[in-house]
């Protein structure tokens, strides 16, 4: 991906930041950020992400069902754009006008945080990490790492949009079609096209152990798939009817 633009407009923030750091990371307030995914490209997904940052230190939990199972969904969190996702109707350069990523660059910026497992890399330059993301279609994601000073100033002040990748538009059950991915050509642009996005919102933490009850939600549904070493995610059965649960009660 281009990120010279965005690391050029990001060089004196950043320089800024870590000056002001000291000072901040000793009586600031962690700040929560929640999101309610769109669906984008008729993804069929759903789902909702909850970060808490604290200093340089991220936690990040992401839900999502509904998606292709079976294959890697690439996930980030976009910074430098408007802090919007696209609108779903855009026409873009894809498969039947489907939106491609970097189709809606503009709406969400460019990829800053990668949100991949097994402690690996959670830079940009892990965007594409397939082996670290995961693999299934419904899952729940949940991981706490360390992010650069201009990312986290830029969390900080809740900027940041969530996205999930990965849509099969001819529904052959697996990532194909000729059109190569905008990001990298080697894979095809159903790996990579956008699924789903949510832009940040400050706001108080609804997170399935993020820190507030959730009214006595059970987590009984939730079975480790061992789809990926470590733990680190968690394929969940009957996540969708569990979220609904959550939703029902956050409005209630
Ligand atoms: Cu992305």
């Amino acid at each position: 991906m281009k990120i010279t633009t965005a690391l050029a407009a990001l060089a004196a923030p950043a320089l800024l930041t870590m000056t002001a750091a000291p000072a901040l990371a000793d009586d600031h307030e962690p700040v929560e950020l929640m999101t309610t995914f769109g669906e984008l490209n008729d993804s069929g997904g759903s789902g909702e992400a909850w970060a808490k940052v604290d200093g340089n230190e991220v936690w990040m939990k992401v839900e999502v069902q509904g998606l292709l199972d079976g294959a890697p969904h690439a996930q980030h969190i976009h910074l430098g754009g408007a802090g919007q996702c696209p609108d779903p109707n855009m026409e873009g350069t894809g498969f039947e006008g489907a939106i491609r990523t970097t189709d809606a660059i503009d709406s969400y910026g460019e990829v800053r945080v990668s949100l991949t497992g097994n402690d690996a890399d959670t830079s940009e330059a892990a965007a594409l990490d397939v082996a670290n993301f995961p693999a299934v279609g419904t899952y729940t994601y949940e991981r706490t790492f360390e992010v650069p000073d201009d990312v986290a100033a830029e969390l900080n002040e809740g900027n940041g949009v969530v996205v999930i990748h990965g849509v099969d538009h001819n529904g052959s059950g697996e990532y194909d079609g000729d059109q190569e991915s905008d990001l990298d050509p080697s894979l095809p642009s159903e790996a990579t096209d956008p699924a789903l996005c949510g832009a940040f919102q400050m706001g108080q933490m609804s997170a399935p152990g993020g820190g507030v009850e959730t009214g006595g939600g059970s987590t009984s549904g939730l079975e480790n798939s061992g789809l990926m070493a470590g733990g680190a995610l968690l394929a969940v059965a009957g996540a969708g009817a569990l979220a609904l649960g959550q939703r029902r009660r956050d409005e209630s």
